[in-house]
């Protein structure tokens, strides 16, 4: 019998383990975890780590892609023989209990002998949190969880997962990039991109992490941007990011290079309630998705936080908002915007270009992260909201 905990985040019951060999492979289970990344998506990334008392590491697994094995059933499968006695289980997330697209993890672990497992956090899917723990711990394992660095480590690994779980809403990375005055654009023709191919190459690989990139119709407009993945990432991308358009009236050129590509990669729009039908129909016809918010009611959330509400119900866990300085400020000023990355490229731009204000909140926490090296550019990248501050992300 399994018993069930209604605590959902019911982990609270386990111990912590502190101890160092304990942190060495839970640490080495974050950094498997990243393999998995993008193809994982939506599901979270998830390392693990089979390895005896005396810390020799007999097997490794991880999450490769949806529907696929999860990093225990991988990991367990890469080691041949019986476990060992001694042997201990490192996951990153929590073993799951449930009957998904593959079975439950703690039937694995049961059936193979494992007699400890240690996880970095827990899992805030409803139909398994909390239960894979309880259910091992009532077949004699023993479980710990990892010390609460390493929780919140693993838990902003997977924020954009827990944040759908959590908060009902993606977790949102603004990106930007700017001069040193804070203007997005030089006003120069000739000059497509503020940033080198550093910056622009980092950029692709953000894009490949979310389940969806998304700017506003002045970027649209302004900047005819594709949205896609490109470079040597495309081919690990085997789901691209949904391209998303925050288009109140439908002004989306049906010749420009999102309209034109939604046939290769999904172009969803996000309209008013009430955007011309006509302009729908010709979207439409171009293979571009219309999403139609609802009418606007007292205290109904805001275009973008409807937007986000919608896009998290079709299992999208990460945006990656590629927009320009009207709509950055419009979901600064929603609180929407979780994660912030500044690239600062040394150009001279006109103080009458577009561009966010120095002192503008979301520029001066941007910029009160340390900056990176990024070719001639530099990245400043800061956690806003992270994912261990979500109610209910810690397991106490
Ligand atoms: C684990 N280990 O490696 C992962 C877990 O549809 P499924 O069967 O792939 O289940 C997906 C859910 O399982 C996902 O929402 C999350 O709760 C958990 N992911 N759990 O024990 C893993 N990827
Ligand atoms: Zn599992």
């Amino acid at each position: 019998m399994s018993p069930h905990t209604d605590d959902c985040r019911g982990a609270a019951t386990v111990p912590r383990t502190d101890a160092g060999l304990d942190r060495l492979l839970l640490d080495r289970t974050l950094d498997l975890a990243e393999l998995g990344r993008p193809g994982a998506r939506p599901n979270p990334v998830v390392g693990a780590v089979l390895a005896t008392a005396g810390g020799e590491v007999l097997a490794t697994g991880h999450h490769v892609r949806r529907g696929e094995a999860h990093a225990e059933r991988a990991c367990l499968a890469d080691h041949a023989g019986d476990v060992p006695a001694d042997a201990t289980l490192y996951v990153s997330l929590e073993p799951c209990s449930h009957h998904g697209r593959t079975p439950p993890c703690t039937e694995a672990i049961i059936e193979r002998g494992v007699q400890r497992v240690v996880y970095a956090s827990g899992d805030a899917n409803p139909d398994t949190a909390g239960r894979g723990p309880a259910q091992l711990m009532a077949a004699g394992i023993e479980v710990r969880r990892g010390p609460s660095d390493i929780e919140r480590r693993a838990l902003q690994q997977n924020a954009g997962f827990h944040s759908v779980h959590l908060r009902g809403r993606p977790y949102v990375t603004a990106k930007w990039a700017m001069t040193p005055t804070g203007r997005f654009a030089t006003g120069d023709p000739e000059r497509r991109w503020l940033t080198g191919p550093e910056s622009r190459g980092f950029v692709h690989y953000l894009r490949a992490g979310s389940g969806a990139v998304m700017c506003g119709i002045g970027t649209a407009l302004a900047d005819d941007p594709r949205l896609t993945v490109r470079g040597p990432l495309a081919a690990r991308t085997p789901d691209p990011p949904m391209r998303v358009v925050l288009d109140r009236e439908l002004r989306l050129p049906l010749d420009g290079g999102l309209a034109r590509t939604a046939d290769d990669v999904p172009v969803l729009v996000c309209c008013r309630y009430d955007a011309p039908a006509e302009r729908e129909l010709a979207l439409r016809e171009r293979g571009v998705e219309v999403w139609r918010a609802p009418a606007p009611a007292p205290g109904a959330p805001c275009l973008p936080a409807a937007t986000l509400a919608m896009l998290a119900a079709r299992g999208i866990n990460d945006v990656l908002l590629e927009a320009g300085p009207r709509l950055l400020d419009a979901f600064a000023d929603a609180d929407l915007v979780d994660a912030a990355i500044a690239f600062v490229a040394p150009v001279d731009a006109p103080d009458d270009q577009p561009g966010l204000a120095l002192d503008h909140p979301l520029v001066q926490l941007a910029l009160a992260a340390p900056g990176e090296p990024s070719g001639d550019d530099t990245r400043h990248a800061a956690v806003i909201h992270p994912a261990w501050a979500f109610p209910g992300a810690l397991a106490d």
